[in-house]
């Protein structure tokens, strides 16, 4: 249980009111995912994690594509729009833009953000608005009934790889970094309690946050099971609680590990790059959703402001 700010919707001041609980966020939905899949954790970590902020389910929203992961935010009860396939962080930037209050979380799988999506990726990367996007990266397309993937293995076998994909898996780490993501983590749905911790550590970030996570898909991903990445996984701040994540060589030899061993943690994270939102000088007295309202008042003066722009 948390104490947080609860703004009224008349937007007349702030005050004191709830605590914040778990079950807020609980959704009358319900779930069409198998039992056993990785979405479960990926959803635990995140209640957790908006309850660990402190956050009511009015101040997050909840964006995503299309996607068995996708269908997260039908299972919590919070903003939530759940857009097309792969343009999620399209929408959660306009999002941030248009509100700066509210917490945004793009929640999408590794096709919808790293394939289908990827160009949107690269150019949020590198814009940096300050939103979480948190990929349930199982390395297959789930809800189309096991496609290969954009993280999908070399030689991995599926219905549109019969003789083993032959494409090179992205790297979503060294892609961030090479991009300017501003912070990149990852963590294991089947260890919800340090997932969480990631993500509240991401959505406190400021600028874009990237927390891929490992998942199994245990309907149609049979190479990356739930056990396949626990025999891999380790904890770098386990391993060594002197790794520093603003270190970039350091950072860029982390994101090389997979394979044998796989670190889960804060990789990356550069907290002296500014968002997109705090560049752009209209933003600077208020955002759109702030000076929409100015414009509806009569006292707005449309003309200076429009001077100051141009
Ligand atoms: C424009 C478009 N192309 C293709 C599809 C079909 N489609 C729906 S979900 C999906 C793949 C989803 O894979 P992923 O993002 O990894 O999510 P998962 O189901 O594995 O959680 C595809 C190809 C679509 N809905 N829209
Ligand atoms: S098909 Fe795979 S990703 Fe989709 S719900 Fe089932 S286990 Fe989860
Ligand atoms: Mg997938």
């Amino acid at each position: 249980m948390a104490d947080t700010l609860v703004r009224p919707t008349t937007g007349q001041g702030i005050m004191m009111v709830n605590k914040v609980d778990i079950k807020m966020y609980q959704s009358p939905e319900k779930s069409t995912w198998c039992p056993g899949c990785g979405d479960f954790g990926i959803l635990a970590a995140l209640k957790q994690a908006l309850v660990g902020l402190g956050l009511a389910p009015h101040d997050a929203l909840v964006v995503s594509g299309i996607g068995c992961g996708s269908k997260l935010p039908h299972y919590l009860r919070v903003n939530a729009f759940n857009s097309i396939h792969g343009r999620a962080l399209a929408v959660a930037t306009g999002i941030k833009l248009a509100n700066h209050n509210l917490k945004v979380i793009a929640v999408t799988g590794d096709g919808d953000g790293y394939g289908i999506g990827g160009n949107h990726l690269i150019h949020t990367m590198r814009r940096n608005p300050d939103i979480t996007h948190v990929v349930e990266n199982n390395q297959v397309y789930g809800l189309t009934k096991g496609q290969y993937s954009p993280t999908s293995e070399h030689g991995y076998l599926s219905s549109t790889s019969p003789d083993g994909s032959i494409e090179v898996a992205i790297n979503p780490i060294a892609l961030g970094m090479a991009m300017g993501a501003s912070f990149i983590a990852r963590g294991f749905s089947s260890d919800p309690k340090h997932l969480a911790q990631m993500i509240m550590l991401a959505v406190q970030h400021k600028g874009y946050s990237l927390v891929d996570v490992l998942q199994p898909c245990i309907t149609y991903n049979h190479v990356n099971s739930n056990e396949w990445y626990k025999e891999r996984v380790y904890k770098i701040e386990a391993e060594n609680p002197n790794y520093d994540s603003t270190d970039r060589d350091a950072a860029w030899q982390k994101a090389q590990e997979w394979g044998t061993r796989i670190p889960l943690g804060v990789i990356y994270a550069d907290p002296s790059r500014p968002t997109y939102e705090d560049q752009v000088p209209l933003l600077q007295r208020g955002s759109l959703l702030e000076l929409s309202e100015r414009a509806m008042r009569s006292d707005y003066d449309y003309e200076s402001l429009k001077a100051e722009y141009m």
